[in-house]
């Protein structure tokens, strides 16, 4: 097509009508939603399909090319983001309004991309944005799962999984590129061999050889035509079917390679704490980066030819976690074995090339693979592997601390024990020219308490970036209201420069100001109220604190100290009917993995206690709570912007960063907060006047772990805890059903209390009375809120990735770097 910028409402109408005409069915009676959703993305896609081929025109072959490598991205919807960055959403408004149809209701007909599982996918997602953005070379690699994360129901309280079917009818957005094919080996058996130049060489018979089919999808930079591209791979088996069988009327078995091939990008992993698909796991992760690291060489090549040391001045690669970590030995296999370049050669091309992103220091999430699996998936692999783990072991290590068996036991890439496992993190480390954690503290604690030995190593290696998220979808788009308010009192263009919000300080104080900041969320509450009335039936008042506790499911982030807090406050109410507290309305929102146990008694005790709650006439409305189904981007669009209270709870020293505190109080909601992850920066940026923080501090945790913690104590001595952990035992919340909420007490108090919830429970009491009070003060409440709007300047992830860019991207590792 011609260039298609600037579109006028009359221009996009014409496109519209010409892919109605060309995709509606001509004797449907009324065009339905579905078939205008798909024609306008098709217009859209016009305008996105010509920058893309612009951009990559003019991108500079100099520029170094940056490779993030992530097994997850939570895209949520894309029309309504990709309107507001190509500059089309108003002229796309007044177009389809003349055909009766709005464009918000348009929007809900579009399905989540909810290719991820939490924090980690959605960071993923909006570094792309800030990539595109700020125009840098950047292709995201991903996996194109046939089901992203689970829908999540209630029935009759408890979670119910089923499967997502987001591209069931098709997706507008992506591009099939079968020029871009890729071959995958698995299984089978090594071999020495003689090559052609008399040398030994190894080669490998795959037992399986799997397709990787490259699905692209635009990303769109905001307000600047530059259009990046997210590559997913999706497994197909390397021939069709067999057709000899099924003319023999073997249908089953006719389809069996093709089945089991495409089994590898079914679903999204969403579990990782059961043993069962751990093989598909591993395969999942390794046709990934196969596929990934064969494309990247291919576009090198293309441009520069086999000048393969040449690979890091011009492509950086980007971990993000380690679920991509086999790209590093698959890169050493290529280089050696099928391009004939030389261990050290190949392991300091790597050395050059690589970087990972840390985002948990959690034990249970650091990964490891049998070298059981290792030997029968990937057997050259493997023995990579132990040639890098020699190479590190009796170089550097030896030099550093000569003779030390200890610590060669507690580096090793190889875990001795029971089962020897790879520790895919130390690899990471070892590979990567730099590695950094997501938060100040944060990356502190990686390299204080995760990789204290490695910091010694390398003392330049590990660095902080601390995330952000965006502020066209996290503002921007989702806050429409807000925005305007915005933009009326700040001369720049904020949502690219998110500092310019500092200007917002001036009004403040402002009275009307205030009030107009007031209205705006007192609207957006409205809004979310009707939600929550459509989503569950439940009734909320827009007067009422709006409290808001959103992210994935998980102990460490205390979903049950809030739900403690609520019990509180009822046993309160219930004792006391005139109890002098603001009317409040609890809102989750959160999905357990289908395997922890634990967090789905939370859900359930969460929901049976809202349903007792929510229909006690005695309480007065006083409080409601509220758990909304399925939660997902698209969702928390609308919940955010009504938020007054966001809840930060975590154990302080497990949440990294978190991102959804961050999106909250830009649109400002109060933080009550732990001094955990990237609330520290927050407090720090907004003021200590502006944020509720509360309980233990990181080595206060410590603290309490070295005098021997037990939880008994503070439910002894603490009569209003003791009594609502008891009320669990009862059927006041399940009634004729004693006890079955006992789990939520029995892991706080036989268990130990991992995640030192007793520990924090007075503080956090206390603080949210604090709350209570702050909030009938609603002129200061404003001020606080415009407080907390103004200074999120630094969490723009613009700001995230030029520190990327700064701090890691720029560098090309000299190659000396890296010679013992
Ligand atoms: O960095 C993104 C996000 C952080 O904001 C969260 O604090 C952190 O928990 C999350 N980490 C993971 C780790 N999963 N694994 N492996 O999701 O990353």
């Amino acid at each position: 097509m011609a260039n298609l910028t600037p579109l006028d409402q009359e221009t996009f109408k014409r496109r519209v009508q010409h892919y109605l005409n060309s995709t509606a069915l001509p004797e449907a009676a009324k065009v339905s939603s579905k078939a205008f959703l798909k024609a306008t993305c098709m217009a859209v896609n016009d305008v996105i399909h010509q920058s893309l081929q612009d951009t990559q025109k003019q991108r500079q072959q100099q520029q170094r090319s940056i490779n993030y490598l992530s097994l997850e991205y939570l895209m949520g919807r894309m029309l309504s983001n990709n309107l507001h960055n190509l500059g089309l959403f108003e002229q796309a408004e007044l177009a389809l309004k003349e055909w009766g149809v709005d464009l918000t209701d348009l929007f809900e007909e579009g399905h989540d991309l909810a290719l991820g599982n939490g924090g980690l996918g959605r960071l993923a997602a909006c570094y792309l944005d800030s990539m595109a953005t700020l125009d840098l070379d950047a292709m995201g690699y991903g996996i194109h799962y046939q089901h992203g994360l689970f829908e999540q129901q209630f029935h009759q309280g408890r979670q119910i999984e089923t499967p997502d079917e987001w591209r069931e009818y098709g997706s507008p957005w992506e591009v099939c590129r079968p020029e871009a094919v890729q071959e995958v080996f698995l299984y089978g058996h090594l071999e020495w061999k003689i090559d052609a130049n008399g040398e030994r060489c190894r080669v490998w018979h795959p037992g399986q050889i799997i397709r990787g089919v490259p699905w692209d999808i635009p990303i769109v930079g905001y307000n600047n035509q530059v259009v990046n591209t997210l590559r997913l791979w999706e497994s197909r088996a390397s021939s069709h079917f067999d057709w000899d069988a099924f003319n023999a009327g073997e249908y089953q078995n006719a389809h069996y390679a093709q089945n089991q091939a495409e089994t590898i990008t079914k679903v999204l992993y969403p579990n990782d704490e059961t043993d069962a698909g751990k093989e598909l796991r591993f395969i999942q992760q390794y046709f990934f980066c196969a596929c990934s690291v064969k494309d990247i060489l291919q576009r090198f090549r293309n441009v520069h030819g086999n000048a393969w040391n040449k690979l890091p001045e011009h492509f950086v690669i980007q971990l993000n976690d380690t679920h991509p970590t086999l790209a590093i030995l698959e890169l050493m296999r290529l280089l050696m074995d099928e391009h004939q370049v030389e261990w050290h050669e190949a392991w300091t091309i790597c050395q050059r090339s690589f970087a990972y992103t840390n985002h948990t220091l959690l034990p249970e999430a650091l990964e490891k693979w049998s070298v059981r699996l290792f030997e029968l998936v990937l057997p050259r692999h493997l023995e990579i592997l132990y040639s890098i783990n020699e190479w590190f072991l009796n170089t550097l290590v030896q030099s550093q601390w000569p003779g030390d068996m200890t610590k060669r036991r507690d580096l090793s890439l190889i875990e001795e024990g029971a089962e020897k496992m790879v520790r895919m993190a130390h690899l990471c480390v070892v590979a990567s020219y730099r590695v950094n954690g997501v938060a100040a503290i944060h990356s502190e604690l990686v390299k204080r308490d995760l990789f204290p030995e490695f910091h010694q190593l390398w003392p330049e290696k590990l660095t902080n970036v601390t995330n952000g998220i965006t502020p066209r979808r996290w503002l921007k788009v989702c806050n429409p209201k807000l925005s305007q308010l915005i933009s009326q009192h700040v001369s720049e263009d904020w949502a690219r420069n998110l500092d310019a919000l500092k200007q917002l300080n001036e009004f403040a104080d402002d009275a009307i100001f205030q009030q107009q900041f007031m209205n705006v969320k007192f609207e957006n509450k409205q809004a979310l109220a009707k939600v929550i009335k459509q989503l569950t039936g439940i009734e909320v008042s827009a007067e009422a604190m709006f409290d808001v506790q959103i992210k994935r499911l998980h102990e460490y982030k205390r979903q049950h100290l809030n739900l403690l807090h609520i019990l509180t406050l009822y046993k309160r109410i219930l004792d006391n009917p005139e109890y002098d507290i603001h009317p409040r309305v609890f809102i989750f929102g959160a999905k357990a993995a289908p395997g922890y146990y634990l967090a789905k008694e939370i859900i359930y005790a969460i929901n049976c206690v809202a349903d007792t709650i929510n229909n006690d006439t005695r309480i007065n409305n006083k409080l409601k709570v509220v758990f909304l189904p399925n939660y997902r981007v698209s969702l928390a669009e609308k919940i955010i912007p009504a938020a007054d209270l966001s809840e930060q709870i975590s154990t302080a020293g497990k949440e990294a960063s978190g991102t959804g505190n961050m999106k909250l109080s830009l649109n400002g909601a109060l933080t009550i907060g732990t001094l955990d992850g990237a609330n520290i920066e927050i407090a720090e940026e907004v003021g200590r006047d502006n944020i509720f923080i509360f309980g233990h501090t990181v080595d206060e945790i410590k603290a309490l772990e070295k005098d021997g913690y037990d939880p008994n104590v503070y439910y002894s001595n603490n009569e209003e805890l003791k009594f609502i952990l008891d009320w669990l035992l009862t059927d006041e919340f399940t009634p004729g059903r004693s006890g079955e909420l006992r789990a939520i007490r029995d892991s706080l108090l036989d268990g130990g209390d991992p995640y030192r919830v007793l520990a924090d429970y007075q503080s956090y009491i206390e603080t949210q009375y604090r709350v209570d009070q702050a909030y009938r003060n609603q002129s200061n409440w404003a001020k606080m809120a415009i407080i907390n709007t103004a200074c999120m300047g630094k969490f723009n992830s613009d700001r995230s990735i030029i520190d990327y860019q700064n701090k890691i991207w720029s560098l090309v590792p000299s190659r000396h770097a890296f010679e013992p």
